[in-house]
This record gives structure tokens, sequence and C-alpha cells, in this order.
């Protein structure tokens, strides 16, 4: 089975210090994370620029100082902006950090409700708007998907020639309002997308775990980090994303799955290899 991909989602938009002191908002405590992430096994960070004091920040500077804060701690590491930003940021700000050309950005693929009364929108003109955003630069997407409509949504726009191949598939399960996180859901994602492309999971909260076992046992990535889940086991605080990142390496390890560095990230992902 082709190597595993661990992504590590250090920060996200809505959780915050109150919920895990282990959250980072610095530039300083960014780059740790990373690194920790990293050495455990991460070969993909997925970056949100958050404020000193936690705030979610679509500024071009501070997307500037955090990539220079990481890349400096992990050299080859993929940094993977985010373009979903925070509920409520225009698409145009959600697009701010791709001026700074980054490898691999995110591309939401779909409207949802949002863990109760916030809407996250993407439109089929956002999608293609941001995507093509995304391919005019050459920056790889990860086609993030909630739900099976966000499937058949980039299928459609492939088939219509507004997105292009590669094609990395992103399942985020979990969030009320989107797909629940069970086994048969991966497993019935993963079957409704084209051979050739590639996906990774990231399981919202107590499905993180669960999810990267079955993706690990079925030849798709994995995606932790304090922005999807912010314990290690029931009742139990991660203290770091490294954590979360070692245990699905160590789980890797258990079933004979190798872990890919950031350069085998990139050929297994078909991408040029780039800096930010
Ligand atoms: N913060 C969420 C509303 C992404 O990074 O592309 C959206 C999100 C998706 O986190
Ligand atoms: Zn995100």
């Amino acid at each position: 089975m082709e190597k595993l991909i661990i992504t590590c989602a250090l920060t996200g938009a809505e959780v915050t210090k109150q919920n895990n002191p282990a959250v980072p908002y610095t530039a300083a405590e960014m780059a740790t994370s990373a690194w920790e992430a990293w050495r455990e096994g991460a070969s993909v960070i997925h970056l949100h620029a958050r404020e000193d004091d936690g705030t979610p920040s679509f500024r071009l500077e501070r997307f500037a100082e955090l990539i220079q804060a990481i890349r400096t701690k992990c050299p080859d590491v993929i940094i993977q902006v985010t373009t979903g930003g925070a509920i409520g940021m225009s698409r145009d700000e959600r697009l701010t950090p791709v001026a700074l050309n980054p490898e691999m950005a995110t591309l939401d693929c779909g409207t949802l409700n949002f863990g109760g009364d916030d809407i996250f929108v993407n439109t089929e003109n956002d999608i293609k708007y941001m995507g093509a955003a995304l391919e005019s630069r050459g920056i790889q997407k990860e086609l993030e998907c909630f739900e099976k409509g966000h499937v058949d949504t980039v299928l459609r726009l492939v088939r219509q020639g507004f997105l292009h191949h590669p094609l990395h598939f992103s399942f985020v399960l979990g969030v009320n309002g989107g797909m629940t996180g069970e086994q048969r859901d991966l497993l019935f994602l993963k079957d409704s997308i084209p051979p050739g492309s590639t996906y990774s999971v990231a399981g919202i909260g107590r499905f993180e775990f669960p999810l990267a076992e079955t993706a690990i046992l079925n030849g798709g990535h994995v995606r932790v980090g304090l922005e999807d889940n912010i314990f290690l086991e029931k009742g139990v605080l991660a203290k770091s994303n490294g954590e979360l990142v070692r245990k699905v390496a160590e789980m890797a390890h258990r079933h004979q799955r190798e872990i890919a560095t950031p350069a085998e990230a990139r050929a297994i992902l078909g991408m040029e290899k780039k800096h930010d």
C-alpha cells in the first residue's frame, strides 16, 4: 500500500485555548507545534492564521509571518493554507494567503450548516472562482468535502471543465450539519471518487481516531490536529498536536503502513516540489 500522508491541522478557526491550552496562536507557538507534528510524522501542515489573542486572521502579513516561522523549523514540510477561513469571511478574504503562492491550499466544495446556527457558504460559483484562483497559480488543491453532495459537485465541475486533476479529496466527517463519521460513511465516500484520485480523512471529535484507522487500512491518508479534535482519548486533553500525530503514526506502524516523508507525499499527490 502507498505510504501514509499525515496532515496536521494545527489550530483552525473555532477552538480556543479555553478548550485546550495547547491550541497555538502566536508565530512561535505555531512553529513549535508544527515542528512537534512534523517530528512525529506529519508531512503536511494545514494552516489557519490567528492573531496573538486568538482571533482568526486573514492578514497577508500574518500568514507570511507564520509560514516563515514554520519554514525555519521544518524546511521541507508541505504547508497547506486554508481558504475556508472562518465563518462569515468573504471569498476574497479567504483567498488572501494564496497570494503567497503556497504549495497547497484547501478548496471547500459545498455549503453546509456548521455546528449549530452558522452556515459555511461555498456556492458553486465560489468553488469555481476559488478553484480557478488555485489552479491558475499551480497550487495543489485539497478538496474538502463534508458530505457526499460535495463530492458529486466536484465530479460535476471536473466534467464541466472547471476543476482539473490531480484530485485529492479531504473527507471532513462529523461536523454537525455535515455527514457523520461512521466507518460506513468513509467507505461510501472512498468508493465514490474516481480511480487515480487520493483521499484523506479528518474525523471531527470522537471520530478522529476510528476514522484514521479505517483510512490506514483502506489506502487513504489521515488528518489529525487540534482544529478537529482536542482529546487524546476520552476525557484526556491532548498536550500537543505532536501527541495526536504520534497516536496515528503508532497506529500505522501496528498496521504495517509506512509513513510518507514530505518528499514522498509530494510524489503521491502528484505535486512538483516548490517552495512558498
Ligand atoms: N473554519 C471552517 C469554517 C478549511 O480550512 O478549508 C472551515 C475550514 C475549512 O476550516
Ligand atoms: Zn481548516
